[in-house]
């Protein structure tokens, strides 16, 4: 049976999401000290398309990395995992780098596999990208990460185990700590026999990684503000994108290379659907991004501290990066 180009979208069932973004841009911009915004509002249609330049920039080299690790060793990578196998990634992306392994996994067996993106665009360019693979369905879950996850695994048939796909560095845009505790959280939704495939960016001189976040062409500035473009798209306020600049810095406290949003003036914003007046000094900044690089050894280390057993590591070598294999024991 072919089972070329099945694929089904379950829809989220969220609060109205304008509000819960006006909310969020709320909570982080009227905080004590540093002013913030969340990441994850960075991707919409504009922010995902522009993040997908970056990807391809020749400062950027984390992509690439994880796209040359699945192609070389996706046989390997395969070879752990034993079917049946119900295959669910989390934040797909276009779904690119997946193809890889998704066709080493086709090789033997049918194949679902469940891609979890808050971005339903996303989700369409991923169907697009991948519905060609023989032997294989493709059912879409528009839902935050956990949540789909948990859906995921509520529909395996039995005997199937589930791989987990966290690629791309993605678990670098938690802190330290909420990074171990959604591994742990994850680790609650799996039995034995599942696994997840961690990608992990690693570190690397200071420069090269300033240079990958604030890139000569300024498409890291333009990803960066369009966070206050989609503020003034999305809840209808006045920020003058030209008053602020894209800054990257390294914190070596936290070992992560932090994007923030600076005033270049003394100024005032407002933000009516978030029923916020808003007022900037000069150089203040807005904190959007952080993302924390690892030393090699730091994944087996997360893996136990979430539950895992780190089974096997592929290194990138042209830009250190690591593919992590964690098993459920
Ligand atoms: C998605 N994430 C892993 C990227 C990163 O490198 O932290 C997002 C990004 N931010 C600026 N450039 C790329």
């Amino acid at each position: 049976m072919n089972h070329k180009g099945h694929f089904m979208l379950t829809h989220a069932i969220t609060a109205d999401p304008v509000l819960e973004f006006a909310a969020d841009v709320r909570a982080g911009l009227t905080r004590s000290g540093q002013k913030e915004l969340l990441s994850k509002y960075l991707y919409d249609d504009v922010g995902s398309a522009l993040f997908e330049v970056i990807s391809v920039l020749p400062q950027y080299g984390l992509t690439r990395a994880d796209e040359r690790l699945l192609r070389r060793h996706a046989d390997e990578i395969a070879g752990h995992v034993p079917g049946p196998v119900a295959v669910a990634e989390l934040g797909s992306g276009s779904g690119k780098k997946t193809r890889w392994i998704l066709k080493a996994l086709c090789r033997c067996q049918h194949i679902s596999y469940f891609p979890i993106e808050i971005s339903p665009t996303a989700l369409a360019m991923c169907q697009r990208e991948l519905g060609d693979i023989e032997s294989m369905s493709i059912v879409g879950f528009e839902r935050e990460y956990l949540d789909g996850l948990r859906e995921v695994a509520a529909r395996r048939r039995d005997g199937q185990s589930l791989l987990v796909l966290f690629l791309g560095s993605t678990i670098g845009n938690f802190d330290r700590p909420a990074a171990t505790g959604f591994l742990r959280k994850m680790r609650r939704i799996l039995r034995p026999g599942d696994s997840l495939l961690l990608g992990t960016d690693l570190e690397k001189p200071i420069p090269q990684l300033l240079a990958a976040y604030d890139d000569p062409l300024g498409v890291t500035a333009a990803f960066n503000l369009n966070l206050l473009a989609r503020i003034n798209r999305e809840l209808d306020a006045d920020f003058i994108l030209e008053q602020f600049e894209h800054v990257a810095r390294f914190n070596p406290e936290a070992r992560s290379v932090e994007m923030h949003l600076r005033s270049k003036t003394n100024q005032s914003v407002t933000i009516p659907r978030a029923g916020l007046t808003l007022s900037f000094r000069e150089a203040e900044t807005i904190w959007t991004e952080s993302s924390h690089k690892y030393s090699r050894s730091e994944p087996f280390q997360i893996a136990r501290d979430a539950g895992f057993f780190c089974k096997a590591q592929w290194i990138d070598q042209e830009w250190p990066f690591a593919e992590n294999l964690f098993v459920v024991e």
